[in-house]
């Protein structure tokens, strides 16, 4: 089949990303037989140049990426679906191609955003297998129902989302599947060594995109993927892993095939400040890692357990003074004002970060409220959303109490530090 597939970008002006989510996608397509477009634009380009691709080429299906749904911010948020909209009607104006929708954005959201951009399919999670599926499936004519993570217009059950064993998923690789700019400082490669997380963040939304069991990708295969973005340019990446720690034994394994293989990479992680050995963070060290986002969120042992985290400040300490030994920067988070904030412990956060002395520190104020969270319901049971809130629309918690003296604090803690975002 011809498929085009379409990811709607944000523009140079904001964080830009390289569309990685598309690219696994587009790479099991083409092994499958199928010959895949890729369009990656901002949305004026889009509207542009889609039509006039859309009249040459007579595409059989069309894929559209739904990554963000908003940019997090509770005070005037960006709202992306409505861009993608625009886009889907470009494509019913200028084709008769069936519209598929996956993505991050779209499977935490998968029936309120296939009729809000009024697609005809959507496949939760994890999109190479299913997405394939589906597409043999519509050539063949054949019943497509049973397809894992299928969603479809009006359909209120939903089949569950397919997770694979990620060695038999195939890699993109650079250029050819995932398009990229030339190499700069400022680009990092998107590379993904593991999918799923166990823990249970309250606020959390990864459980709906990823799952929860834990599937990593085995180590030879990261290594020979990493040297063909090497052997073409591509020396920068950011392992877009939840938690790059978890499980330790795998995140070492990997850390030391890297060392062992000489893949000359420097990298960034995400990682989950609980249960780090000093022999990983040595070996991460030894691997090329240079910064971590070190999410601990808060400095409050009370607000951290309705967090659902794992670890204590304590905890959090420990594994910060492990990262600056081995000389790995720290860029460390805050999320204030979730269930428990008070004033008292907002200080006792403020203050514990600013000890912490990272790098930098990204401070965000009310959690954003996603479907199926222990948020949701702690939201729902105070009376912060109701049943019929619409969550796709940017929807935050913040603690009674705090609305306007959050943010000031907030700004003036901000002020006097430089290296602190927000
Ligand atoms: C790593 C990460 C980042 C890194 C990215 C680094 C980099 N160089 O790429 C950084 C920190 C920079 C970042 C920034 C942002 N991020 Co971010 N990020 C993530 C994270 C943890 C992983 C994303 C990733 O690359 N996954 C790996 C790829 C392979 O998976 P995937 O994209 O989901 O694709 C799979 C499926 O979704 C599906 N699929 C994808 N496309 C398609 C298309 C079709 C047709 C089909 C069928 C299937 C399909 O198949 C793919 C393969 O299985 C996710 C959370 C998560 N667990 O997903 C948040 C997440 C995507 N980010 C999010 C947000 C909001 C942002 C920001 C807007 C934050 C901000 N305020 O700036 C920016 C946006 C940047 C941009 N220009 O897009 C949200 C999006 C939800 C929302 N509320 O909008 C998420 C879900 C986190 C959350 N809060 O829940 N992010």
């Amino acid at each position: 089949m011809k498929i085009l597939l379409l990811h709607v970008s944000e523009g140079a002006e904001r964080l830009p990303v390289a569309p990685l989510g598309m690219a696994c996608v587009a790479v099991a397509a083409v092994r499958a037989g199928h010959q895949v477009h890729r369009l990656v634009l901002p949305p004026e380009e889009m509207k542009a140049r889609l039509p006039g691709l859309l009249s040459r080429l007579a595409f059989d299906a069309i894929g559209i990426s739904v990554r963000n749904i908003d940019d997090q911010r509770r005070v005037d948020p960006v709202f992306f679906p409505q861009q993608v909209r625009r886009v889907v009607d470009l494509c019913r104006r200028c084709s008769s191609a069936p519209l598929i929708v996956g993505g991050a954005g779209f499977s935490i959201f998968p029936q309120r955003i296939l009729d809000y951009l009024g697609a005809d399919y959507g496949i939760r999670g994890e999109g190479e297998v299913s997405f394939v599926d589906l597409l043999d499936r519509l050539q063949n004519h054949q019943p497509v129902d049973d397809i894992g993570g299928l969603v479809l217009p009006g359909r209120s059950t939903a089949i569950p989302a397919r997770f694979s064993d990620l060695a038999t998923v195939p890699l993109p690789r650079p250029g050819r599947d995932l398009s990229l700019p030339a190499p700069s400082a400022d680009l990092w490669v998107p590379f993904q060594t593991r999918r799923g997380c166990v823990m249970d963040c309250s606020y959390c939304s990864t459980a709906s995109i990823e799952g929860r069991p834990l599937r990593r990708r085995p180590a030879k295969q990261v290594i020979a993927n990493l040297k063909e973005y090497v052997a073409t340019g591509y020396r920068q990446f950011f392992l877009v892993d939840n938690t790059f720690n978890l499980p330790e034994s795998y995140a070492v394994e990997l850390c030391e095939t890297m060392q062992a293989a000489g893949c000359s990479c420097v990298w960034k992680a995400i990682v989950y400040p609980w249960r780090m050995s000093e022999r990983l963070v040595r070996a991460m060290a030894g691997a090329g890692c240079e910064e971590v986002s070190l999410g601990f969120e808060s400095g409050s042992p009370g607000v951290l357990r309705r967090m659902n985290k794992r670890y204590n400040p304590e905890d959090v300490i420990g594994v910060s003074r492990l990262f600056s030994r081995y000389g790995i920067k720290r860029l460390g988070f805050l999320l204030l004002g979730g269930p428990g904030e008070t004033r008292d412990t907002v200080l006792e956060s403020l203050q514990f970060a600013d000890d912490l002395e990272c790098e930098a520190l990204k401070i965000t104020v009310g959690l954003r409220i996603y479907p199926g969270t222990p948020l949701e319901g702690v939201a729902l049971r105070e009376g912060v959303i109701t049943a019929a809130t619409d969550l796709l629309r940017p929807t935050f918690y913040l603690a009674p109490g705090l609305e306007a003296w959050l943010p000031a604090t907030v700004a003036a803690w901000a002020a006097e530090r430089p290296h602190w975002l927000y």
